[in-house]
């Protein structure tokens, strides 16, 4: 890859980018997802030019002799207060890899933007990517730093802190953004959880993190929300309250429906409520295939007897699993259950151990879940021409939490952790030869439909 003609007149004209991805705030900063169909055909593993960024401000270029004088600071409520290089980072603790989902809370947000205008912009159903995150695990390096006077708990009073009591965990980036610098927490009972499987992360498989992702070293959340996972990450403090940055309160909330947009701009208060904030991922899923604008052609001969396959991506937070995928051809009626593959669960079948690169590869001795799965069914052509009741087919995962993705939307005004049933419309061509398909959304700020002259299909059934 090379640095693209259009990143020439920006901060980030040096930076070897994927000239497929899909620029979602204009030129700059860099907000890209993938087309759906590359992300989806690329398989359980995304490669890191077709990851999706978000980035809130310029990259931060580091140089190989800037990462190799890299200095990870851990202070403030601690015993030790310890800078380390990446290269001690190495040699001081077990070197893991977990293969991790990483969704941006914004994912599938034009959906709602296109009901009702909210604070973001516009992502498609593609702000989501796996990789195999390789680093140290937190929880190693705050033993070793020791939380002075630790309080497991951050109830009642979230936001109270006790003065000198170590509650909160605080990551900050070196990325420079107009109102301070990039940070968030967690709360240090989860920090030191090892079975959440929070990482200090330096590679991304099996390379170096590239600089749209965090180079040379950042810290990987399993099951939470892209936001808390930050990038080029410099400093983590203990302290008794969580993280004062800007962006910390000022993004990754889901507010109340009734909060409108100008209320969200105007009143403080919906973001200082602890209520509010997001951490872990809501179960969500997606139709990949049939794509956007995807035609099936009929065979005039045999239509009945023709198979078409649906498929997608499903994931969901906390570690939980994914335990159904249904998919509606009449509008929630009725749902017929698609197979579901797992490709993480080879790394419990096949763990490895000392690897020179990985570390550790090993799930086998956990049941935490933290990457995505792939679903799949086949159904009748028939049933599209015939039964197809409501125009469209839709999707809904369950997780082992039994939480279920709803029919109606939860509006909100940052538009985040939109997992209504994904709903892909089926047109019929007016010579009946052929199903034309589209998606809820294209991603950014283009047209929502595209026409297709000689496929100006008649809806079967329009809502
Ligand atoms: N330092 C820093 N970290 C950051 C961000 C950022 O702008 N700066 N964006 C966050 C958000 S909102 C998301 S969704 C993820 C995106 O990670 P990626 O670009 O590697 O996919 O990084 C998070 N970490
Ligand atoms: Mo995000």
């Amino acid at each position: 890859m090379q640095p693209l003609a259009s990143d020439a007149q920006t901060p980030d004209h040096w930076i070897p980018r994927d000239g497929r991805m899909i620029r979602l705030t204009g030129k700059h900063p860099c907000n890209v997802e993938a087309p759906l169909s590359a992300l989806f055909n690329a398989g359980f593993l995304t490669p890191q030019n077709l990851f999706y960024v978000r980035s809130h401000g310029d990259t931060p270029r580091f140089s190989a002799k800037q990462a190799h004088e890299w200095k990870l600071r851990v202070h403030g409520l601690v015993e030790n207060e310890v800078e380390f290089s990446i290269q001690e980072l190495k040699a001081k603790f077990p070197v893991v890899t977990l293969p991790v989902t990483l969704v941006c809370a914004g994912n599938r947000r034009k959906e709602q933007n296109m009901i009702v205008k909210g604070l973001g912009f516009n992502w498609g159903a593609a702000g989501v990517s796996t990789g195999l995150f390789t680093g140290v695990y937190l929880a190693d390096v705050l033993e070793y730093c020791k939380p002075k006077n630790p309080l497991l708990s951050a109830y009642p009073n979230y936001d109270k802190p006790i003065p000198g009591r170590a509650r909160h965990v605080v990551f900050e980036g070196a990325d420079e953004l107009p109102k301070g610098k990039y940070g968030t927490s967690q709360r240090l009972s989860w920090a030191l959880d090892r079975s959440k499987g929070m990482i200090i992360s330096w590679g991304l498989n099996g390379e170096d993190l590239s600089p749209d992702h965090g180079y040379p070293l950042r810290l990987v959340v399993p099951g939470q929300i892209g936001g808390r996972m930050v990038k080029w990450l410099q400093r983590i403090e203990v302290s008794d309250c969580e993280s004062q940055h800007y962006l910390h309160y000022f993004d990754n909330k889901l507010l109340p429906t009734m909060v409108t947009a100008d209320q969200a701009r105007n009143e403080d208060k919906w973001w200082h409520d602890p209520k509010y904030i997001i951490n872990e991922l809501n179960v969500n899923a997606a139709i990949c295939s049939p794509a956007h604008e995807a035609i099936l052609e009929l065979n005039s001969d045999t239509p009945t007897s023709e198979k078409v396959a649906i498929e997608g991506y499903a994931y969901t937070g906390g570690g939980r699993r994914i335990t159904r995928v249904e998919i509606t051809l009449d509008d929630g009626e009725t749902w017929k259950l698609c197979d579901i593959r797992y490709p993480e669960d080879l790394y419990r079948t096949y763990p490895i151990h000392n690897h020179p690169y990985f570390g550790s590869i090993d799930l086998s001795t956990t049941d935490m879940s933290f990457a995505w799965c792939f679903w799949k069914v086949d159904i009748d052509v028939s049933s599209l021409l015939g039964d197809c009741d409501a125009g469209f087919v839709a999707v809904r995962a369950m997780d082992e939490a039994l939480s279920i993705m709803p029919r109606d939307m939860y509006w909100n005004a940052t538009s985040m952790m939109n997992s209504w049933w994904f709903r892909v419309a089926i047109y019929r061509g007016n010579s009946g030869q052929a199903l034309r398909f589209e998606h809820p959304t294209v991603p950014g700020n283009t047209e929502r439909i595209r026409d297709i002259p000689d496929l100006e299909g008649t809806v079967l059934h329009p809502d």
